[in-house]
């Protein structure tokens, strides 16, 4: 893959088309990414501080180089992929269409599944700036200093080892309510071996489902997640509130049971499903249809 790329001493200017950091930022995948004042995005992820900003049809990744682009930022946004042809075909159906020109620079990023995994565990009945507060306290406290970016310190996710030492009630002190329990089964599988979260992706999609779901606090909405924003499982179609509200709104015209609308999103959708319902979920939420 080859970019129209300038390095400018910390920064990266590269032209990439369907690439909007407030649509990807704030579409609900990822957690630890918060807007500056500049309307730029600064995160972590991989280890890695990188501040993201769109200026007209450049992208300019800041704190940053060439090697690390492509080692790491290249895969992280999936910018492989053509985003232009996915949203080509899903906008043959008029909703998509609409969904689509709203959320037009989504990409679906590549997570670590460790912290993906433990992200949706405290997603479950949870509202998003709860979730990401928690997050943020967890990798304060048990993940490790990283840098300052823009006078603000940054902490890795902690790995499962680090994770799998914290007690029920230590997590419970960052706030993530009943869910301290399944982060300390969660943790703790993974790291005595027990769920080989980093090698099961490929496994197919309703296998990959399965094996997830023995986690506890994993049921069939956040092992989606987690497959679609972790391991390119882009047939995942996870079903949260807004995703059953927009779903029945405007296709299904009547109250169905989650089961039915992910038969039906995945059939109707195919390998675009996760896409599809990202799209939707963003429109969803932000325009509060079918409240
Ligand atoms: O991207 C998401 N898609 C779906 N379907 N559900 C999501 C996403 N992100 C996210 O946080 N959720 C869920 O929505 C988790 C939680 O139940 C709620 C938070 O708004």
């Amino acid at each position: 893959m080859k970019f129209n790329l300038v390095e400018d001493r910390d920064k990266l200017i590269v032209n990439i088309k369907n690439f909007d950091p407030t649509h990807i930022f704030e579409c609900g995948q990822c957690f630890r990414w918060n807007s500056e004042e500049d309307f730029s995005f600064t995160g972590i992820a991989f280890g890695e501080i990188l501040n993201v900003k769109k200026e007209d049809e450049s992208i300019i990744f800041s704190n940053t180089n060439t090697d690390d682009f492509n080692d790491i930022w290249v895969e992280y946004f999936d910018l492989g992929r053509d985003y232009g042809k996915v949203k080509d075909k899903l906008s043959k159906d008029p909703i998509l269409k609409e969904a689509v020109n709203f959320g037009s620079g989504i990409r679906i990023l590549n997570q670590d599944p460790f912290e993906t995994l433990i992200s949706f565990i405290i997603s479950a009945n949870n509202g998003i700036p709860r979730i990401k507060k928690s997050i943020e306290i967890i990798c304060e406290r048990y993940g490790n200093y990283i840098g300052d970016y823009n006078e603000k310190s940054y902490y890795s996710f902690p790995t499962p080892e680090e994770l799998s030492k914290v007690s029920m009630d230590e997590l419970r002190e960052c706030g993530v309510g009943f869910r301290d329990k399944y982060i300390y089964s969660a943790a703790n599988m993974v790291a005595n071996g027990e769920i080989d979260i980093y090698n099961i992706k490929n496994l197919p999609t309703n296998e990959l489902r399965k094996e997830l779901m023995k986690i506890p606090g994993v049921g069939p909405k956040v092992s989606d997640c987690i497959m679609l924003f972790s391991m390119e499982k882009h047939d995942a179609f996870p079903i949260d509130v807004w995703v059953k509200r927009v779903m029945e709104h405007f296709y299904l015209k009547e109250d169905t049971s989650l089961m039915k609308i992910q038969a039906y999103g995945q059939e109707k959708f195919k390998n675009l499903a996760g896409f599809a319902q990202q799209y939707l979920f963003y429109y969803a939420r932000e325009l509060g249809i079918g409240k």
